[in-house]
């Protein structure tokens, strides 16, 4: 019955984080996969969601379904944190927002809607990009490609040739891009060129989905968050996928959003609405405990504050951890430039090492990358950065 069908090769981040695993050396150490960790080489569980999970406990309650789009308490807070508390398209009610499972339920999700209404567009990417943006797209029917982005000349953006690119897209093509802390390269737009991105995909009416799965990691949650606020304010139509995995350090929970962005709230129902329907046939409804700490935390102003103070401190762990990366090997490679990896934003630093560097890292040092010499800088600690940088200096001497 089942000898057609062919062994999965496995992903090139889960899989990888599945071997490093299995591996049974004491000194590993785990860049691969998008997760903090602590100085002590832990997965934290924020303070601030302790403490919302002690009171959910005293007072859990009964579980029923949510209703397809999610709890409205975190739908709201939803809305608050990624358009921001004096947002005009918040007030006016022109935003459809559902929650879902982690942010990769909310590319599906948005995905699926979008090949029922925009079903003969394409769907551009940045080269490179999050390897599952490719798979959730063509998952969803659509054909997938890629625009310019990283030059691995000058680790920066090759950001005429993006604007060029874009700018010579048909009508209602789907344009996704990274709001904030770019996976896997780490380079981000500066303000000035979202400026003039915005400005074209508003004149060619191009469909902005936009993912941000590490507000605050880059330079702070409202910060992070520019790219989505200056859409907003140009009067763009367009999507936002946003997740809590990394910023609640809440991985297995699944606790993300969909939101997008309408007309005015007559339109924000109706998508709404369709945006429910594909729910339906997915998964029918969202889990509830993840988006009840969530909710909790981020409506309690104690709760939030905390929770903000903490991830400013795992924000300036991973920029300390940076500068020492970066000082450790332009020490042990002297006239070698290594502020790549401090320009760099959030969780990742696109090393430049060859696959075959990347391979001996991982079998004769015990330090994992990705494939593509993407590194978790947030996987760095006091205890391991010394290790790391003799390691990396040793397959790139
Ligand atoms: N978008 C981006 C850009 C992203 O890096 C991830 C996860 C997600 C969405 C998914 O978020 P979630 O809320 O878990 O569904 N990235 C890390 C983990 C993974 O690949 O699943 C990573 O790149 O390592």
């Amino acid at each position: 019955m089942f000898q057609h069908v062919p062994a999965f090769p496995g992903d090139p981040i889960l899989s990888l984080n599945e071997d490093f695993q299995q591996d049974p050396r004491a000194g590993k150490v785990n860049l691969g996969i998008g997760i903090y960790f602590d100085d002590a080489g832990r997965l934290p569980v924020m303070a601030a969601v302790r403490e919302a999970e002690e009171g959910l406990a005293r007072d859990i309650g009964p579980r029923p379904y949510l209703p397809m789009e999610g709890a409205a308490a975190y739908r709201a807070a939803v809305q608050q944190l990624v358009f921001g508390s004096r947002s005009e398209a918040v007030r006016t009610g022109r935003i459809a927002t559902l929650q879902t499972p982690g942010g990769s339920g909310a590319l599906r999700v948005g995905s699926d809607f979008l090949k029922t209404y925009f079903g003969t567009s394409q769907v551009w990417i940045s080269d490179p990009s999050w390897d599952n943006h490719r798979a959730i797209f063509e998952g969803s029917g659509f054909k997938v490609k890629a625009y310019p982005y990283y030059d691995a000349a000058t680790g920066g953006v090759r950001f005429d040739e993006m604007l060029g690119a874009i700018g010579a897209l048909p009508a209602r093509s789907i344009v996704l891009l990274h709001a904030c802390c770019h996976n896997p390269t780490g380079v981000d737009l500066t303000r000035a060129q979202w400026a003039e991105l915005v400005a074209v995909l508003q004149e060619r009416q191009l469909v902005p989905f936009l993912d941000m799965a590490y507000q605050g990691f880059g330079d702070g949650l409202e910060e992070d968050a520019f790219a989505i606020r200056a859409m907003a304010a140009a009067g763009l139509r367009f999507f936002v996928a946003n997740s809590f995995s990394k910023n609640f350090s809440l991985y297995g929970e699944r606790c993300g959003a969909l939101s997008v962005v309408c007309a005015d709230e007559a339109e924000a129902q109706r998508v709404l609405g369709q945006l429910k329907s594909a729910v339906r046939r997915n998964y029918s409804n969202p889990p509830t405990y993840g988006a009840r700490v969530v909710a909790a935390v981020l409506n309690t102003p104690a709760l939030r504050e905390r929770w903000q103070e903490e991830l400013q401190a795992m924000r300036a762990r991973i920029h300390a951890m940076r500068g020492q990366l970066r000082a450790g090997l332009e020490s042990r490679l002297p006239g070698r430039d290594f502020s790549c990896f401090t320009r760099q934003r959030g969780m990742f630093s696109y090393t430049g090492l060859a696959p075959q560097q990347v391979q001996r890292l991982r079998e004769s040092h015990g330090v994992y990358l990705v494939g593509s010499g993407r590194m978790c800088v947030a996987g760095l600690s006091v205890r391991n950065i010394e290790v790391v940088a003799d390691a990396m200096a040793d397959v790139l001497a």
